[in-house]
């Protein structure tokens, strides 16, 4: 009876668990290929049903399926995807049982017997790929989608999945193509010295499709900024808090809060989802001013954490600038911070608030110093925009503030952001693709002969191509599809 031998010319029907290998519920098995329904039929009963072979797509049918002896295992439901209306495009059959591994194990090594076979990791998505149902961009966003752990990244897994990447990326291929043919062609006619491609079109076009390429992988930047969370700095004169603050945004003790100044060397960071949004905050070490120091010295140490510290600065987009209030005598030092380091997005933290007997009065002389400085530093930005919150990091009191402004301040950035590249991949093909198009602009500016000009063009298209799938390589699809779980 049993049937392991898969047919020639015919792709093999492959099944896998669906669900985590856990005791649960229920789990899901999914089966899909050729011959998913006559498989599905040897070992599923269900007098509704009848012959599964027969069964219309889109339905779900009741009833049990046998073990390898033809014993009882277990009450199922069976759904059924006729092709090409299924994932993968082919027919498909999808069992919900019981969640106990025994059962998911045997009814999988059930239908291996039968003759499916064991599906590899991302298989189920390249056979949705291979039959046309999605190209590889969307083929690698259902991977990111699996992965998703908050709003932002769902939904820049959603975006790519729905397609508009691709749409995107299609027209410039398209664009890219037109001018091939017309520059092949002339290739075809060298002997007769024609122009198919008028160069100062072409020109123009090269710029357009330049300028294009480098808007979607300046995207790559923020969609890869999205991913790992946005960097927030928290930086300040030493012992202002910014541990403190760290800790108490993330309501965890992730860094060591002690009362002597310099505590924090190195850069220490974590990341809080705040209404979808990822943020990376980065504590830093408390900037102060080291000079001339011993490189085997204890200072020396905490020099080269300030080192780090600029550097995180300036890499962040995000700035809270964290000033403790108790000490008017750092006010200046940590409001010069402003002038040197100031980012589009950054908020004055006025911090240990509860050692002050009247808080407004303590918030006015900080802005009064503020706006002394920007007199005499004939520097009004300092003060343009700029919000001022108070919080006690210590008691916890003024953080849903700075989370709220952290939050206005983002969203609106991302809203911008609607088609996002996110995948290393796509970004290193389009640059490629933009590094041999450059090759091609620069060519036109001097002149070169169709012929030289046309490999460059060849090789744009191929990236481009390479990217949504028209033009894979196995070693390409083998490396995507293996980031995938099995049964995905
Ligand atoms: N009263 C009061 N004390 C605070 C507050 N936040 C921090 N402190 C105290 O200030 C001291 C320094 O705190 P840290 O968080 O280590 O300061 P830091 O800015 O990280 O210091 P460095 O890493 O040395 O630059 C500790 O004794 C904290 O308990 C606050 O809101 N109120
Ligand atoms: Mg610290």
């Amino acid at each position: 009876m049993n049937d392991p031998i898969i047919r020639p010319g015919e792709f093999p029907t492959i099944c896998a668990p669906a669900t985590p290998q856990a005791v649960s519920a229920l789990a899901v098995i999914r089966m899909s290929g050729p011959r998913a329904l006559e498989i599905a039929g040897k070992v599923f009963r269900s007098q509704a049903c009848g012959d599964l072979t027969k069964s219309e797509g889109y339905r779900t049918w009741f009833g049990t399926v046998k073990g390898p002896d033809g014993e009882f295992l277990d009450q199922v439901l069976l759904s059924v995807f006729r092709a090409p209306h299924s994932y993968t495009g082919e027919d498909s059959v999808e069992f919900s049982c019981h969640g106990s591994l025994y059962i998911r194990e045997t009814l999988l090594r059930v239908l291996i017997d039968n003759g499916a076979v064991l599906a590899g990791p991302g298989e189920f998505t390249q056979r949705a790929f291979m039959n046309g149902k999605m190209d590889l961009t969307q083929a690698e966003a259902v991977a990111d989608l699996i992965a998703s752990e908050n709003r932002t990244t769902h939904k820049l897994a959603l975006d790519q999945m729905r397609g508009t990447f691709s749409k995107e990326l299609a027209e410039l291929r398209e664009q890219l193509l037109n001018v091939a043919s017309l520059m092949e062609l002339e290739l075809d006619f060298a002997e007769e010295d024609v122009e198919f491609a008028n160069r100062d079109t072409l020109r123009s076009l090269m710029d357009k499709l330049l300028e294009h390429m480098d808007g979607l992988c300046e995207s790559f930047r923020m969609g890869n900024t999205l991913k790992k969370g946005v960097p927030v700095a928290i930086a300040g004169v030493v012992n202002a808090g910014k541990s403190t603050l760290l800790n108490a945004l993330l309501g965890e003790e992730k860094a060591l809060v002690t009362p002597i100044a310099g505590t924090t060397r190195d850069t220490i960071e974590d990341v809080l989802v705040l209404e979808g949004i990822p943020f990376r905050f980065i504590d830093t070490a408390g900037l102060r001013s080291l000079g001339e120091v011993d490189t085997d010295s204890q200072q020396y140490i905490e020099k080269l954490g300030v080192e780090r510290s600029l550097e995180t600065i300036r890499m962040a987009p995000v700035l809270l600038l964290v000033l403790d209030v108790s000490q008017p005598e750092t006010y200046e030092q940590s409001l010069q911070l402003l002038k040197t380091h100031r980012k589009e997005h950054t908020v004055l933290i006025v911090n240990k608030i509860d050692s002050t007997s009247n808080k407004d009065v303590a918030l006015d002389y900080v802005s009064r110093t503020l706006c002394n400085m920007s007199v005499t530093n004939d520097s009004k930005s300092l003060t343009n925009k700029l919000s001022i919150l108070p919080v006690s990091a210590r008691d916890k009191t003024g953080l849903e503030a700075v989370k709220n402004w952290l939050i206005q301040e983002i969203r609106p950035v991302l809203d911008t952001y609607s088609i996002t590249l996110t995948n290393v991949r796509h970004y290193q093909e389009l640059y490629t693709a933009g590094q041999a198009l450059l090759r091609v602009r620069e060519g036109l500016d001097a002149s070169l002969s169709t012929d030289l000009l046309t490999p460059d063009l060849r090789i744009a298209l191929h990236h481009i191509g390479s990217i949504t799938g028209e033009i894979s390589t196995e070693d390409i699809l083998g490396e995507i599809f293996s980031r995938f779980c099995i049964g995905k």
